[in-house]
């Protein structure tokens, strides 16, 4: 199966995805495999691998570490034309919309296609969209985008119409690793309405209740980084993934009183 088909098949059946984003800039390579292990336990249905910035040469070193232990997609979230490996299942084959910079509209892509062909990548296009989220954030200085207002869903949504009508495979609305707010439900529900393309939602996610409300307003996929960098939030996971995972929560509900 390939993996977006996996991942469709995921919201459809869980309500949305939990997707964790593993930076290898971050991250200390020797304990992945024990936060890969424990992370796929806990609820996570695959794994973003990419940074904004790579400050050592360890993309491919922690990549392998990721694919030994994963039983669930490994996917490149990349941050720049060196995050290309075939050690991955995916690439998430990004194009930042409204960047000044057209090398990330359409540009770096040229020079990346012939090496996702090489090594027979899956590709999924991806339009990535960045939200406005109270401070700057990585995301936003290095993709050279204006964030859209928080409060104009209508932007997001008419750039979500366009999407589709170019279409890209899945939305990615980005408040940025860290973001002090993450993207509103309200946007996120406009912007679902308002195209049939999955709708992937990260930035600034640290609680349950936004992870569920997220999800709930129309979200396919939820992902998270950041908090979890934090070894103490780690036990955490599997909450989040429960909270993302609202369909599931709902099923068991209803079967409940028939177990009894
Ligand atoms: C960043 O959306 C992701 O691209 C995750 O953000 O690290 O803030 O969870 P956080």
């Amino acid at each position: 199966m390939k993996t977006f088909d996996y991942l469709l098949d995921v919201r459809d059946r869980k309500g949305a995805g939990f997707l964790l984003l593993l930076d290898p800039d971050k991250l200390d390579s020797a304990n992945l495999g024990d936060i890969v292990r424990h992370a796929q336990d806990s609820g996570v249905d695959a794994f973003l691998v990419g940074s904004s910035l790579m400050t050592r040469d360890i993309f491919e070193k922690s990549l392998a570490e990721i694919r030994k232990h994963a039983k669930v997609p490994v996917v490149i979230f990349p941050g720049s034309l060196f995050q290309i490996s075939g050690q991955a299942d995916a690439i998430l084959f990004l194009s930042v919309l409204a960047s000044r910079n057209t090398d990330l509209i359409v540009g770096n892509h040229v020079h990346a296609a012939p090496l996702i062909r090489q090594h027979k990548l899956e590709t999924i296009s991806t339009a990535y969209i960045l939200v406005e989220s109270g401070k700057l954030t990585s995301a936003h200085f290095m993709s050279d985008s204006t964030p859209i207002p928080r409060e104009k869903g209508e932007i997001a949504a008419a750039y979500a119409m366009a999407a589709g009508m170019f279409g890209f495979k899945l939305i990615y609305l980005e408040a940025g690793s860290g973001a002090l707010f993450s993207v509103p439900p309200e946007m996120v529900r406009l912007v679902s309405s308002s195209s049939n393309v999955p709708v992937i939602v990260g930035g600034g996610i640290k609680d349950t209740d936004t992870a569920h409300s997220l999800a709930s307003a129309g979200a396919s996929f939820i992902v998270t980084g950041n908090f979890f960098e934090n070894d103490g939030n780690s036990n955490r996971l599997k909450e989040f993934a429960k909270a993302v995972h609202f369909k599931q929560a709902m099923t068991a509900a209803v079967e409940a009183p028939g177990t009894k």
